[in-house]
C-alpha cells in the first residue's frame, strides 16, 4: 500500500506523448503500465485489510490542511548517477505545498506505527526499470536533449490511497481513498 498523487488525464497523455520515442527506441527498459503511472508521496508497504480504514481515516483527519496546488512536470531523467538506469522517471518541479503535503502524511501515519522515511523525499514519476546491464549511451543522450522539458502541469485537488497488488502481468494499483485537499 501507498499514499500518491494520480495524475490528470490530460497530464498523463502529454506525458506519454513525450515518452513515446524513449518507449521506441527499443532498450531493455521495463516500462510502467500506463494506467499505473502516478507520483508517490509515502509507500506504507504491506498492511492487513482491518487496517485500511484506520490509515484512511488517519489521513482524512490530518492532511487536508494543505489547500489544492499546481504541480507541474519537467524533462526526464534516471535514478542513480552514473552508467547504469535502475529507474527512469519523469521530473517534479520544485513545489514547497509538495513537500507540506508529503510531511503532513508522515504526520498522520506515524501514530499508527508506520515508520517515517529516513532518506529525503525527490518525487519523481516512475515511468521505467531496468534489471539488465546495458549501455545506455545513446538514451542517455536523447536524455540530454529534452532535459528541463515542459512535460505537463495540473492542479492538484486530491491524493490517493493506492493498493498495490503483483500479479502475473504486472503490478495493478487501485484506489481505496481518495482524500480531498482542503478548499480555501
Ligand atoms: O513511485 P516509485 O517507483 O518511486 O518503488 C516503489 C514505488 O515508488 C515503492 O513504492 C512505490 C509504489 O509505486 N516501493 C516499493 N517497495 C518499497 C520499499 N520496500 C518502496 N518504497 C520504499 N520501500
Amino acid at each position: 500500500m501507498f499514499t500518491g498523487i494520480a495524475l490528470s488525464e490530460d497530464a498523463r497523455e502529454k506525458v506519454l506523448r513525450e515518452l513515446k520515442p524513449f518507449r521506441k527506441a527499443g532498450t531493455p527498459i521495463h516500462w510502467t503500465d500506463e494506467r499505473n503511472i502516478h507520483l508517490t508521496l509515502k509507500f506504507i508497504g504491506e498492511i492487513d485489510d482491518a487496517q485500511v480504514p484506520e490509515v484512511a481515516a488517519a489521513l482524512l483527519a490530518h492532511s487536508p490542511a494543505t489547500a489544492p496546488f499546481r504541480l507541474s512536470l519537467r524533462g526526464f531523467g534516471k535514478f542513480p548517477a552514473g552508467d547504469e538506469l535502475h529507474v527512469f522517471w519523469a521530473g517534479v518541479e520544485e513545489c514547497p505545498p509538495l513537500h507540506a503535503l508529503y510531511s503532513s502524511v508522515e504526520d498522520a501515519l506515524a501514530p499508527l506505527g508506520i515508520a517515517r522515511e529516513t532518506r529525503p523525499f525527490h518525487p519523481h514519476l516512475t515511468l521505467g526499470r531496468n534489471r539488465a546491464r546495458y549501455n545506455f549511451k545513446g538514451l542517455f543522450a536523447r536524455l540530454a536533449e529534452c532535459e528541463g522539458r515542459f512535460l505537463a502541469e495540473w492542479t492538484v485537488s486530491a491524493f490517493q490511497l493506492f493498493a498495490s497488488r503483483l500479479t502475473a502481468s504486472g503490478p495493478i494499483h487501485t484506489i481505496l481513498k481518495e482524500i480531498s485537499l482542503a478548499q480555501s
